[in-house]
This record gives structure tokens, C-alpha cells and sequence, in this order.
């Protein structure tokens, strides 16, 4: 028998058979372990299992292939990586202006790693009634960043309501990671979705202030208005995982338009002559930001391996 993992409760797991929203535990048998086992958790949520009844308890014994993953080192400098979720659709990224402060390289650095595996990926700009009027300059130069770089943004607040309607009809039918910074509003999002819902919001976990992310804390939830959300953690450092420097380039998406331009193969962008990507950022076809982010990409990467 095969079912979706929807939650990782510590000791067991939490099956249903999707779309059949029917939750049931089961456990792990001890002999599935992930080669390599740089990865802490053999199962994330989103995996598609094989299970069977043993007497009242159900037993998984496979992990069925993963159509994609998300993965993430804890810092830089670990080996351990974790893998958040499997088999998603879309990825929702929740970001603020304020409250607290979107930083951009951090973004930047969750989309290159949605782009590595495959996840298309929304920005999503909570809280905006904290910051309609102040901030309207900065939403608009927020969103012509991203926009730019050929990224969805989606403005809303579950104060006013605003971009909420929008979010549930792209869920319809599709599994979708909210992630983000803590505090970023994913799970009052997530009640705005479906009120009768209800995920843990404001909690700041104790594994948390740990500096540790627990598997646990993964936790799918179906909509009512169709289509599952997953609810994470808040994510602060982002290791990059299987990126290689040369290949960094290649997952800003605008970056790698214009690249197909440059003068040498490969460039790093950085000092060569004649390099599409550098005049695309002089003539503001690509944001100095983004860029930048490219930038401090490749230095950590120098200072790291
Ligand atoms: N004003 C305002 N506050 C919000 C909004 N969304 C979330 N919050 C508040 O921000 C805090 C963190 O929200 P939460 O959903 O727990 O964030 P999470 O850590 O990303 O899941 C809570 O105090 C929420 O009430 C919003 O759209 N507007
Ligand atoms: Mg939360
Ligand atoms: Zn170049």
C-alpha cells in the first residue's frame, strides 16, 4: 500500500492516502537509511511511501522515488543536510519589507536552490497593510526586482484580506511549500487559506531558538478549497547544497538569458571582457541587487571549499 507522509511527529509518522485526507501513524522500519547519510532525515514530508499493516500498526518500508526535494545545510560549513520537503509543486516565499526586514541576499539564496531542484517559485510579500503608504516606493522597486527576474510576486495581508484569493487558486490541485524567515506571516497565511485550519502562529519553538530544525515541524494540511500546504519552520541560514561556483550563474534565471551573449565560455561574469551579464546590469536589465547577491555567492563559495 502507498501513502503521502504529511507529518513527522518524532518517533513516527503521520500517513494519508492523498488526495484522501485520512490520517493514520506509522513507523519507520530500521533498515531504510539513505546512502551517503549526510542527510539527517531518511523521510521528509511530501515523500511517497510503501507501507504495510503489521497486526494494527503500519509499518513503511519504502520510499518511493522523489519526483523533486528541497535540501539545506544548517550553516556553510556542515556536512549534515536536511531535507525539508519532497515532491512539491510550487514553492511559496514568504517575505516582509518590514517586520521583520526582507534580506535580499537571503532570498536570492532560497530561489537559487528552488531553481537547482526544480520548484517554480512565488514571492510572497506579507503584511502589507504594516507598510502600504510608508512603503509603497519600496514595494514597487521590490517588485520590479523580482518581476524582472521572472518571478511571481504576490502582495498580501491576512488583515485586509489582500492577495489571499490569489494564493488559494494557485494551490488548487498542487502541493506547495510556504517557506521563510520566522515571523514572515507563513502561518497566518495558512489560516487566512482556511480558517479551519490550524497551524501554530507567533510560536517561536524551542528548537527554534536552538538554532536547530527539527523534522517535526514539517507539517502538510489539505485546503479546503483544494490543493495541500506545507508549514515550515522558519529557515535563517541557507546553506547551499550540490552547487558548484561555475554553475551558481545558472540558477538566476535572467543571468542566464544574457549569458548566452558572453564573449567566453564559461564566464563567471565577474572580470572577463565582453560579458553579456555585466552590460545587462549597467543597462538595468538585471538589478544590481540580484547581482550582487550573484557576487556574495561566489565569495562565500571561495571562503567555504
Ligand atoms: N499586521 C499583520 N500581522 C501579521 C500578518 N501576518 C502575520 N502577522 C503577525 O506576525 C506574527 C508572526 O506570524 P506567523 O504566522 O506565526 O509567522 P511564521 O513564523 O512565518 O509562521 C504574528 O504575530 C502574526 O499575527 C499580516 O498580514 N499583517
Ligand atoms: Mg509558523
Ligand atoms: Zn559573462
Amino acid at each position: 500500500m502507498q501513502a503521502t507522509v504529511v507529518k513527522n511527529a518524532g518517533s513516527h509518522y503521520l500517513l494519508s492516502q492523498l488526495p484522501r485526507w485520512e490520517v493514520f501513524p506509522a513507523v519507520l522500519r530500521g533498515k531504510i537509511r539513505l546512502k551517503g547519510s549526510a542527510i539527517t532525515n531518511p523521510i521528509a514530508v511530501g515523500d511517497r511511501v510503501e507501507y504495510e499493516m503489521d497486526g494494527e500498526s503500519a509499518v513503511i518500508t519504502d520510499i518511493l522515488p522523489r519526483r523533486n526535494y528541497v535540501i539545506r545545510r544548517s550553516t556553510n560549513l556542515s556536512r549534515q543536510a536536511h531535507i525539508i520537503a519532497a515532491n512539491v509543486d510550487r514553492a511559496y516565499l514568504v517575505v516582509s519589507l518590514y517586520f521583520p526586514e526582507v534580506k535580499l541576499p537571503f532570498l536570492d539564496r532560497i530561489l537559487v536552490t528552488c531553481e537547482l531542484y526544480g520548484i517554480p517559485a512565488t514571492i510572497v510579500l506579507s503584511k502589507t497593510d504594516m507598510y502600504r503608504e510608508l512603503g509603497s516606493g519600496e514595494i514597487a522597486r521590490f517588485k520590479d526586482i523580482y518581476e524582472g527576474a521572472g518571478y511571481p510576486v504576490i502582495e498580501t495581508s491576512v488583515q485586509t484580506g489582500e492577495g489571499i484569493e490569489a494564493i488559494r487558486e494557485a494551490c488548487r490541485g498542487c502541493v506547495n511549500l510556504f517557506s521563510g524567515e520566522s515571523g514572515v506571516g507563513k502561518s497566518s497565511l495558512i489560516k487566512a487559506l482556511d480558517p479551519s485550519l490550524d497551524p501554530k502562529i507567533g510560536a517561536i519553538s524551542a528548537a527554534h531558538l536552538q538554532g536547530k530544525h527539527t523534522t517535526s515541524l514539517y507539517e502538510m494540511y489539505p485546503l479546503s478549497s483544494g490543493g495541500y500546504v506545507i508549514d515550515s519552520p522558519g529557515i535563517r541560514g541557507f546553506g547551499l547544497v550540490d552547487v558548484e561556483k561555475e554553475e551558481i550563474a545558472r540558477y538566476f534565471p535572467e543571468m542566464l538569458k544574457a549569458a548566452a551573449d558572453c564573449r567566453f565560455t564559461p564566464c563567471t561574469h565577474t572580470h572577463e571582457p565582453g560579458c553579456a551579464v555585466k552590460a545587462a546590469v549597467d543597462e538595468g536589465i538585471i538589478s544590481p541587487e540580484r547581482y550582487n547577491s550573484y557576487l556574495g555567492m561566489l565569495e562565500e563559495d571561495k571562503k567555504f571549499r
